[in-house]
Protein backbone atom coordinates (compact mmCIF):
# COMPACT_ATOMS: atom_id res chain seq x y z
CA UNK A 1 0.00 0.00 0.00
CA UNK A 2 1.37 3.54 -0.81
CA UNK A 3 0.53 6.55 1.00
CA UNK A 4 -1.75 7.97 -1.59
CA UNK A 5 -3.88 4.48 -1.19
CA UNK A 6 -4.17 5.03 2.66
CA UNK A 7 -5.04 8.72 1.72
CA UNK A 8 -7.80 8.32 -0.18
CA UNK A 9 -9.34 5.29 2.75
CA UNK A 10 -8.92 8.09 5.02
CA UNK A 11 -10.90 10.65 3.21
CA UNK A 12 -13.88 8.25 2.27
CA UNK A 13 -13.95 7.51 6.03
CA UNK A 14 -14.46 11.01 6.81
CA UNK A 15 -16.46 11.74 3.81
CA UNK A 16 -19.25 8.98 4.87
CA UNK A 17 -18.30 9.86 8.67
CA UNK A 18 -19.31 13.13 7.91
CA UNK A 19 -22.27 12.47 5.69
CA UNK A 20 -23.78 10.09 8.39
CA UNK A 21 -23.40 12.49 11.48
CA UNK A 22 -25.39 15.70 9.07
CA UNK A 23 -28.47 12.76 8.09
CA UNK A 24 -28.71 11.72 11.50
CA UNK A 25 -29.09 14.91 12.81
CA UNK A 26 -31.64 15.87 10.28
CA UNK A 27 -33.71 12.84 11.74
CA UNK A 28 -33.44 13.72 15.30
CA UNK A 29 -33.33 16.93 15.09
CA UNK A 30 -35.79 19.00 13.45
CA UNK A 31 -34.64 22.15 12.29
CA UNK A 32 -37.04 24.99 11.12
CA UNK A 33 -35.93 26.71 7.80
CA UNK A 34 -35.65 30.76 8.16
CA UNK A 35 -38.95 32.12 7.74
CA UNK A 36 -39.48 34.07 4.18
CA UNK A 37 -39.88 37.59 4.28
CA UNK A 38 -43.02 39.01 3.46
CA UNK A 39 -43.16 38.63 -0.57
CA UNK A 40 -43.60 42.03 -1.86
CA UNK A 41 -43.65 41.02 -5.44
CA UNK A 42 -45.77 42.70 -7.35
CA UNK A 43 -47.34 39.72 -9.67
CA UNK A 44 -50.54 37.64 -8.48
CA UNK A 45 -50.73 33.97 -9.48
CA UNK A 46 -53.14 31.04 -9.43
CA UNK A 47 -54.16 29.68 -5.99
CA UNK A 48 -55.09 26.48 -5.76
CA UNK A 49 -57.76 25.26 -3.65
CA UNK A 50 -57.28 23.81 0.21
CA UNK A 51 -54.45 24.16 2.24
CA UNK A 52 -51.54 21.73 2.84
CA UNK A 53 -50.97 21.16 5.86
CA UNK A 54 -48.09 19.58 8.05
CA UNK A 55 -48.25 18.67 11.70
CA UNK A 56 -44.71 17.96 11.86
CA UNK A 57 -43.35 20.17 14.77
CA UNK A 58 -41.75 23.10 14.74
CA UNK A 59 -40.50 25.83 16.67
CA UNK A 60 -40.74 29.08 15.00
CA UNK A 61 -43.91 31.06 14.56
CA UNK A 62 -44.18 33.32 11.39
CA UNK A 63 -46.78 33.94 8.42
CA UNK A 64 -46.08 35.02 4.70
CA UNK A 65 -48.39 36.11 2.20
CA UNK A 66 -47.54 37.23 -1.68
CA UNK A 67 -49.38 40.42 -3.01
CA UNK A 68 -52.32 39.27 -4.79
CA UNK A 69 -55.74 39.75 -6.72
CA UNK A 70 -58.65 39.16 -4.40
CA UNK A 71 -60.45 35.82 -5.42
CA UNK A 72 -63.78 36.11 -4.88
CA UNK A 73 -63.56 38.01 -1.30
CA UNK A 74 -60.97 35.16 -0.46
CA UNK A 75 -57.21 35.79 -0.07
CA UNK A 76 -54.44 33.37 0.00
CA UNK A 77 -51.30 32.65 2.67
CA UNK A 78 -48.27 31.30 1.08
CA UNK A 79 -46.80 29.59 4.81
CA UNK A 80 -48.18 29.39 7.90
CA UNK A 81 -45.83 28.39 10.61
CA UNK A 82 -47.27 27.59 14.43
CA UNK A 83 -45.35 26.05 17.30
CA UNK A 84 -48.90 25.77 19.04
CA UNK A 85 -52.34 26.05 17.73
CA UNK A 86 -53.19 29.41 16.73
CA UNK A 87 -55.27 31.63 13.94
CA UNK A 88 -54.24 33.32 11.14
CA UNK A 89 -56.24 37.13 11.10
CA UNK A 90 -56.31 39.53 8.59
CA UNK A 91 -56.01 43.03 9.46
CA UNK A 92 -56.81 46.53 7.85
CA UNK A 93 -54.05 48.92 7.56
CA UNK A 94 -54.31 51.57 10.23
CA UNK A 95 -52.03 54.32 9.81
CA UNK A 96 -49.03 51.44 8.52
CA UNK A 97 -49.94 49.21 11.05
CA UNK A 98 -52.12 46.74 11.55
CA UNK A 99 -55.38 47.98 12.47
CA UNK A 100 -59.17 46.04 12.84
CA UNK A 101 -59.73 42.11 11.93
CA UNK A 102 -61.54 41.88 8.76
CA UNK A 103 -61.08 38.15 8.07
CA UNK A 104 -59.68 34.94 10.19
CA UNK A 105 -59.02 31.67 10.00
CA UNK A 106 -60.12 28.16 11.59
CA UNK A 107 -58.44 26.94 14.90
CA UNK A 108 -55.10 25.92 13.24
CA UNK A 109 -53.19 23.18 14.40
CA UNK A 110 -49.26 23.55 15.13
CA UNK A 111 -47.41 22.47 12.30
CA UNK A 112 -46.53 24.20 8.84
CA UNK A 113 -49.48 25.04 6.44
CA UNK A 114 -49.20 26.22 2.62
CA UNK A 115 -51.82 28.00 0.79
CA UNK A 116 -54.32 28.34 3.46
CA UNK A 117 -57.60 30.59 2.43
CA UNK A 118 -59.26 33.20 4.43
CA UNK A 119 -62.15 34.97 3.47
CA UNK A 120 -62.78 38.13 4.01
CA UNK A 121 -65.66 39.83 5.81
CA UNK A 122 -65.98 42.69 3.66
CA UNK A 123 -64.66 43.98 0.21
CA UNK A 124 -61.87 45.59 0.23
CA UNK A 125 -60.22 47.47 -3.44
CA UNK A 126 -57.23 47.22 -5.54
CA UNK A 127 -54.45 49.09 -4.12
CA UNK A 128 -55.30 48.43 -0.31
CA UNK A 129 -52.76 47.32 2.27
CA UNK A 130 -53.45 44.40 4.14
CA UNK A 131 -51.96 42.65 7.55
CA UNK A 132 -51.68 38.69 8.07
CA UNK A 133 -51.02 38.26 11.69
CA UNK A 134 -50.37 35.23 13.73
CA UNK A 135 -52.73 34.73 16.98
CA UNK A 136 -52.26 32.02 19.71
CA UNK A 137 -55.35 30.06 20.87
CA UNK A 138 -54.22 31.49 24.16
CA UNK A 139 -57.47 29.93 25.94
CA UNK A 140 -57.37 26.65 23.70
CA UNK A 141 -60.99 27.00 23.04
CA UNK A 142 -60.72 26.95 19.31
CA UNK A 143 -62.67 30.24 18.83
CA UNK A 144 -60.67 33.42 17.94
CA UNK A 145 -61.23 35.76 20.42
CA UNK A 146 -60.19 38.80 19.55
CA UNK A 147 -59.94 41.50 20.91
CA UNK A 148 -60.04 39.72 23.89
CA UNK A 149 -57.53 36.56 25.10
CA UNK A 150 -55.93 35.72 22.01
CA UNK A 151 -53.24 38.16 21.31
CA UNK A 152 -50.86 38.17 18.49
CA UNK A 153 -48.30 35.72 18.69
CA UNK A 154 -44.68 37.77 18.97
CA UNK A 155 -42.38 36.32 16.70
CA UNK A 156 -39.63 37.59 13.94
CA UNK A 157 -42.07 37.46 11.26
CA UNK A 158 -45.51 36.97 12.93
CA UNK A 159 -47.38 39.53 10.57
CA UNK A 160 -46.52 39.82 7.03
CA UNK A 161 -47.93 42.96 4.91
CA UNK A 162 -49.50 42.34 1.72
CA UNK A 163 -51.43 44.36 -1.13
CA UNK A 164 -54.55 43.76 -3.04
CA UNK A 165 -53.76 44.12 -6.72
CA UNK A 166 -56.12 45.15 -9.07
CA UNK A 167 -58.54 48.26 -9.85
CA UNK A 168 -57.69 51.14 -7.65
CA UNK A 169 -60.96 53.07 -6.37
CA UNK A 170 -61.05 56.25 -5.61
CA UNK A 171 -62.25 56.84 -1.89
CA UNK A 172 -65.80 57.53 -1.71
CA UNK A 173 -64.55 61.05 -0.23
CA UNK A 174 -64.05 61.78 -4.16
CA UNK A 175 -67.07 59.89 -5.33
CA UNK A 176 -68.59 62.29 -3.11
CA UNK A 177 -67.00 65.50 -4.73
CA UNK A 178 -68.99 64.82 -8.39
CA UNK A 179 -72.38 64.47 -6.32
CA UNK A 180 -71.88 67.50 -4.18
CA UNK A 181 -72.68 69.95 -7.30
CA UNK A 182 -75.95 68.96 -6.80
CA UNK A 183 -77.62 69.36 -3.91
CA UNK A 184 -81.27 68.64 -4.67
CA UNK A 185 -80.32 65.39 -5.59
CA UNK A 186 -80.28 62.68 -2.58
CA UNK A 187 -76.69 61.59 -1.98
CA UNK A 188 -76.11 58.01 -2.22
CA UNK A 189 -73.60 56.39 0.37
CA UNK A 190 -72.90 52.75 1.25
CA UNK A 191 -71.28 51.78 4.69
CA UNK A 192 -70.28 48.93 6.43
CA UNK A 193 -71.19 48.55 9.94
CA UNK A 194 -69.77 45.53 12.23
CA UNK A 195 -68.25 44.34 14.99
CA UNK A 196 -67.49 47.91 17.10
CA UNK A 197 -66.64 49.52 13.34
CA UNK A 198 -68.02 51.72 10.92
CA UNK A 199 -66.10 51.92 7.59
CA UNK A 200 -65.48 54.22 6.32
CA UNK A 201 -64.86 55.89 9.61
CA UNK A 202 -64.86 59.40 8.39
CA UNK A 203 -67.83 61.12 5.89
CA UNK A 204 -67.77 64.66 4.44
CA UNK A 205 -71.81 65.67 3.67
CA UNK A 206 -73.27 68.62 2.19
CA UNK A 207 -75.54 70.56 4.23
CA UNK A 208 -79.37 70.67 3.02
CA UNK A 209 -78.85 67.66 0.92
CA UNK A 210 -80.57 64.33 1.42
CA UNK A 211 -78.42 61.31 2.24
CA UNK A 212 -79.22 57.56 2.22
CA UNK A 213 -76.90 55.49 3.26
CA UNK A 214 -77.42 51.53 2.21
CA UNK A 215 -75.56 49.79 5.42
CA UNK A 216 -74.01 46.01 4.66
CA UNK A 217 -74.47 45.40 8.46
CA UNK A 218 -73.28 42.84 10.87
CA UNK A 219 -74.91 42.13 14.26
CA UNK A 220 -77.01 45.31 16.50
CA UNK A 221 -75.86 48.55 15.97
CA UNK A 222 -77.41 51.92 15.78
CA UNK A 223 -76.35 55.18 13.82
CA UNK A 224 -76.50 57.57 15.88
CA UNK A 225 -75.32 61.81 15.25
CA UNK A 226 -76.64 63.49 18.23
CA UNK A 227 -76.35 67.09 17.14
CA UNK A 228 -78.20 66.10 13.55
CA UNK A 229 -80.87 63.95 15.65
CA UNK A 230 -80.05 60.84 13.96
CA UNK A 231 -80.73 57.99 15.91
CA UNK A 232 -81.76 55.04 13.48
CA UNK A 233 -81.45 50.93 14.23
CA UNK A 234 -79.42 48.57 12.36
CA UNK A 235 -80.49 45.34 12.27
CA UNK A 236 -79.96 42.44 9.79
CA UNK A 237 -77.47 41.96 6.74
CA UNK A 238 -78.55 45.41 5.08
CA UNK A 239 -79.54 48.52 6.41
CA UNK A 240 -81.15 52.31 5.09
CA UNK A 241 -80.30 55.14 7.00
CA UNK A 242 -82.08 58.61 5.47
CA UNK A 243 -81.49 62.23 6.65
CA UNK A 244 -80.64 65.10 5.71
CA UNK A 245 -78.27 66.89 7.53
CA UNK A 246 -79.11 70.18 8.16
CA UNK A 247 -75.87 72.36 10.11
CA UNK A 248 -72.22 72.56 9.00
CA UNK A 249 -70.21 71.08 11.60
CA UNK A 250 -68.28 68.80 12.41
CA UNK A 251 -69.75 65.88 14.51
CA UNK A 252 -69.31 62.19 15.15
CA UNK A 253 -71.24 59.48 14.26
CA UNK A 254 -71.60 56.61 16.58
CA UNK A 255 -73.15 53.13 17.68
CA UNK A 256 -75.52 53.83 20.80
CA UNK A 257 -75.27 49.69 21.65
CA UNK A 258 -73.47 50.10 25.02
CA UNK A 259 -69.94 49.76 24.88
CA UNK A 260 -69.55 49.85 20.76
CA UNK A 261 -68.50 53.51 20.90
CA UNK A 262 -66.09 53.13 23.45
CA UNK A 263 -65.15 49.94 21.70
CA UNK A 264 -64.47 51.81 18.62
CA UNK A 265 -67.56 52.11 16.57
CA UNK A 266 -67.76 55.42 15.77
CA UNK A 267 -66.57 58.11 12.74
CA UNK A 268 -66.05 61.49 12.25
CA UNK A 269 -68.62 63.66 10.28
CA UNK A 270 -68.14 67.09 8.37
CA UNK A 271 -71.10 68.82 7.18
CA UNK A 272 -69.66 71.57 4.77
CA UNK A 273 -72.43 74.63 3.94
CU1 LIG B 1 -72.85 48.62 17.58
Amino acid sequence: MNNKYIIAIISIIIVVGVVWVIAGKDKDDITVNAPAPADVSTHSEEKGNGANFSNTPVSEDYVSVKNQALSGNTITVSEVSLSEPGFVAIHMDNNGKPGRVIGKSGVLTAGIINDLNITLEETVSGGVVLYAMLHKDANNNGIFDFPGADTPVKSNNFIAKFKILGDEQSQPEQQQGAQQNDSSSVKELNMVSGNLFFTPDNLELKKGQPVRITFQNTGIHTFTIDELGVDVPLRGPSAVVDFTPNKEGQFEYYCAIPGHREGGMLGDLTVVN
